[in-house]
Formats: structure tokens, sequence, C-alpha cells
């Protein structure tokens, strides 16, 4: 759905917040950015004070060598020649003398611009233990692939280990549309949460620099949403950019959503199919929380080996479907091959030919004549569509699940045609062959009213996300089950064939007639 409202406008504010560079990160670590030309720091986060009594107006532009001597000696190399920009990021931990006493820091390393970027996160010690159970978890994860029988077994298992690598409150899988909506489609959880399974969230949610930029960073954490942000200090003007980093500090207004949604802790882990993102899977705690590099890391693993099985089973599915619709095109190309006329061979078989599609109706029209099948409007209403269609689609093949957006006239029978896939087959001879798909009525539950996804304060422009996520009803009407990819691909394959059976006819015909 869109969102057609006044406040659309407001709506693009959210999409130029330029997340990547907050200037900040979040408190539960520290970040030092070195130039690579020399090895000085170029920006520090203002807790490295705190943390190892330095101040950082006087470290910036000294050598790390100089100020964080064991640093520089662990990370020589990498911070050398760190990964390329977007790439995964080096990973280990080191204990270091910080003013609280020795302490265990879990680092990463990524590029931003002409730096190296070093962030050290203390590991938190609730996850010390899980650490030994990684990898039997990951293990049993894998093993247990092999038997989940449909994407949902599969999005279930996901969800139930991701909760127990990390100890969330409620792990959720969550799938986007085409408009960037999303439903949450698995789900695993304890009673200190609600359950969200089955509701659909808006595309301005989460809006779409933060959708582009989860695509090239895949994980993310939120350990506490009323956190302080600690500043990033520079001599440099240019904001350093933080794509990559593991302590970005977020948007407040996500902050304020968190905060609404009752949740204080949140992790998001992106679900990427052909580069395109498909999904998070999105982790949420009632209080705040801390979880290792180690076991992130982890999760984004387990994550990307879901990502490869979804893609496989997507692709068995389409194939399956594939075959079976090709023993239908089969039988009907010997149809039309037995009878004098194509068109004998599909009307003759309503069956078949409404099988390809999928459809309830279908009809067959030429200039002259206009054959129904099944369920479908009156002659005169066909007759009407078929001249709309000439006149609009200059495309072989028309799909449509919503006839009536397109074309009003079709409200009076979304009953028998809402959704319509549609084939010219002679341009010349102006002839089509249509089906036909009913209207499916759905109540769609929404976690809150989408229609009023900012609320403004007044007198202040900022805006805010939506105070209440109780279950908000919408009733979807004129709309059919979409045709799917397997289905319009089976249609074009038929106009193929009769494209070419009507081209050799009339090669016999001219041929006769010499
Ligand atoms: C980010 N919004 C996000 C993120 C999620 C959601 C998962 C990623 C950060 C994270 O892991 O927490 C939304 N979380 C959801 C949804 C579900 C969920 C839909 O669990 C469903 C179950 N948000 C608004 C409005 C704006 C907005 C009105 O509601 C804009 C004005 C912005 N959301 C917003 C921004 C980010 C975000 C800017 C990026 C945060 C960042 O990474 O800095």
């Amino acid at each position: 759905m869109t969102l057609q409202t006044p406040q659309d406008i407001d709506l693009t504010a959210c999409d130029r917040e330029p997340i990547h560079i907050p200037g900040s990160i979040q408190p539960h670590g520290i970040l030092l950015a070195l130039r690579l030309s020399d090895r000085t720091l170029a920006y520090a986060s203002a807790n490295i004070a705190e943390l190892f009594g330095l101040d950082p107006t006087g470290a910036l532009g000294r050598p790390l060598a100089e100020i964080l001597p064991i640093l520089s000696r662990e990370f020589e190399e990498q911070l050398a020649d760190p990964p390329p920009a977007g790439t995964t990021r080096y990973l280990r931990t080191i204990d270091v003398a910080a003013t609280t006493g020795q302490r265990t820091y879990e680092a990463a390393i990524s590029r931003s611009g002409a730096c190296a970027v070093l962030e050290l996160e203390e590991t938190p010690r609730e996850d010390v233990s899980s650490l030994d159970s990684l990898y039997p978890t990951l293990r049993r994860f894998v093993e247990q692939l092999q038997g989940a029988s449909s994407v949902d077994a599969l999005c279930e298992l996901a969800a139930q280990d991701i909760r127990r690598m990390t100890g969330f409150d409620r792990v959720l899988i969550y799938r986007f549309d085409e408009l960037w909506n999303g439903t949450v489609i698995a789900e695993d959880r304890n009673e200190v949460l609600p359950s969200y399974l089955g509701l659909r969230f808006p595309a301005s949610d989460i809006p779409a620099q933060a959708r582009e930029l989860y695509r090239r960073n895949r994980l993310r954490i939120i350990s506490d949403a009323n956190y302080t942000p600690v500043p990033i200090q520079s001599r440099s003007p240019e904001p350093l950019d933080l794509s990559d980093s593991v302590l970005r500090s977020v948007s407040p207004v996500h902050l304020e959503y968190m905060r609404n949604m009752g949740t204080l802790a949140s992790m998001s882990i992106s679900i990427l199919r052909d580069g395109r993102l498909w999904g998070l899977i999105s982790c949420h705690s009632k209080e705040p929380k801390r979880v290792s590099l180690q076991v992130r890391n982890a999760c984004d693993f387990l994550t990307q080996i879901f990502s490869l099985q979804l893609e496989a089973r997507e692709n068995t599915s389409l194939a399956e479907n594939r075959v079976r619709l090709g023993a239908v095109q089969t039988r009907l190309l010997a149809h039309m091959a037995a009878e004098d006329h194509f068109i004998a061979g599909l009307v003759n078989h309503p069956d078949d030919l409404m099988l390809l599609a999928g459809a309830q109706g279908a009809a067959v029209l030429t200039p002259d004549h206009c054959w129904l099948l099944g369920q479908t409007p009156g002659e005169e209403e066909v007759r009407a569509l078929f001249a709309w269609l000439s006149r609009h689609n200059q495309e072989d093949v028309f799909a449509t699940d919503s006839l009536s957006e397109a074309y009003p006239a079709a409200k009076s029978y979304a009953d028998r045609a809402c959704g319509i896939l549609a084939i010219s087959v002679s341009k010349a001879h102006s002839s089509y062959v249509l089906w036909f798909r009913p209207e499916v009525v759905q109540t769609v539950k929404w976690g809150g009213n989408p229609q009023k996804p900012v609320q403004e304060e007044a007198g202040t422009a900022r805006l805010h996300p939506r105070r209440s996520f109780e279950i908000w009803k919408e009733t979807v009407r004129e709309r059919a089950l979409p045709w799917d990819r397997s289905e319009i691909e089976a249609v074009k394959e038929l106009r193929n064939a009769i494209v070419s059976i009507v081209l050799r006819r009339a090669e016999e015909l001219a041929a006769i007639s010499e």
C-alpha cells in the first residue's frame, strides 16, 4: 500500500537523515581512526579519556605507537592494511590495561576513507560462558536444515537458533514485500514481550538509506535505547564515515521507536538474496542487553547459511512449478496441433487452459469471436476490457492482481475478474487470450496504524514514530492472488508457441496459393 497522507512530505526527511555520519558512537566501546599514511590518530571517541586516561585533544595527530603502544603492536598488520570498504572486519580479543584494571576487549577493524578504524568492545560477562556453545549450535543448525521441509520451517529454525545463541526475549524473521512493507513470518520468544507473528509494518519504519546501509553492513546492535552517545573528536572538519563501524550511534528517531515498542535492546541482521535486501532477522529485549562481537559474527554467519538455503528452496519450488506447467503446456500444444485452428485447441480444453495459469476463468478473443470459459465477466464487459487493453498495453504479456486500479470499470466484476493475465497473440488481428482470478478479500493486521507513522508535536518540526503498536486491522479489497513467475513464464511460452503455429500456417497457405 502507498501512504498518501500529508505526512509523506515529512517522511522524506527520514530518508535524508545521514545515518552513516552521526559524529558519535554508542558507549559500550571505543573508536580510534588512524590515518593510513602515517598511523597517526585522526579521530577518537571521547571516552578514551576514561578508559585509557588519554586526553583526546592531546592524542589527536600523534602516532598510535606513542599513545597506545600495545594496540599498535597487536594490530600492526591489520592497521596497515584494513579490509576494503564494505567487507568483513577482522576480529579477535586482546587484554589491555585500562584505568579500571586489566580488561578483555574484542577488536574490529574496518576502513573509512583514508583511515583504518579500530573499535574495541569489552566482552560482556554474560557471553563469555556461551562462546563454547557457538560451534555446536552452528553445526546443529546446518544438520537440521536438511530436515526443514518448507521455507516456514527454515525460518522457524533460524529464529530459534539465533535466540539460543543470543538470549534475546524475541527473535523475528521479517520479510519485505515489493513496496518495502514487511511482515513477520516466523518468531521465537519467551513471555516477556508480546507476539508480533503475522503482523505487517509499513515501509516508512525503515527508511531507504537505512535499508541501503543494511545491505552493505549486515548486522547492527543497539544495546540500550536510552544510551548517551559518545562524541567522536577530530581536528578535521570532515565527519568520519561509520558505514562499516560496529559501534555507530543510531538515529534518535529509531531510539524513540524502540522505546515506544517497549524494547530497550535491539539487534538486526540482514537477509540478502541476489544482493537485494530480502528481509531482516530482528531481535528484541525488554531490558538493555549486550551481545559480544564473536556471538554477533556467528549470528551473521548463520544468517548467511540461512539466506543460501532460502534461495535454494525458492529455486526448487520454481523449478517444480515449471515442470508441472510444462506438462500442461505440452498437452495444450498437442490439442492445438490436432485441430484445424489453434483456437479450437484452446477453447475445447478449458481445464488445461485455466490450469496453465492457475486461473478460475479464461477468455479467447478475436475481432469476430469471444469465447468465455469458467468464471468470467459478461461478453460485453470482456469486449470493453479487450478494447482498453489494446489501447493501453503495448506489451505481449500483461499481468495485474488488481485490474480495477488501472481500469475502474472492472470494480463491478471483481468477484470474477480482479486479477488478469493477458497475452496478445496477433497484433495485426488483435487477438487475445485472457485469464481471470477473483478478488480475495484479506484482513491485514498492522503493527499499529500505518497511515499515521509520524505524529508531530505542536510547534516542533521534529518527526516522531507512532506510539502504539497495538494490532490495527485493515480490510484489503479488489486484490486477487498475485500471478507468480512460473505462471507468467508459462503463458509467455504458450504465446510463443501460438505465434509460431500461426506463422507456419500462414506460410503453408502462401505456399498452396503460389
Ligand atoms: C531503523 N527500523 C530500523 C531498524 C529496524 C526498524 C529493525 C534497524 C535497527 C534495529 O535493528 O533496531 C524497524 N523493527 C522495525 C520493524 C520491526 C522491528 C518494522 O522489529 C517489526 C517487527 N522509523 C520510524 C519513522 C522514521 C524511522 C517515522 O518509525 C523516520 C522518521 C527511522 N528506523 C528509522 C531510521 C533507522 C531505522 C532512521 C536507522 C537507524 C540506524 O541504523 O541509524
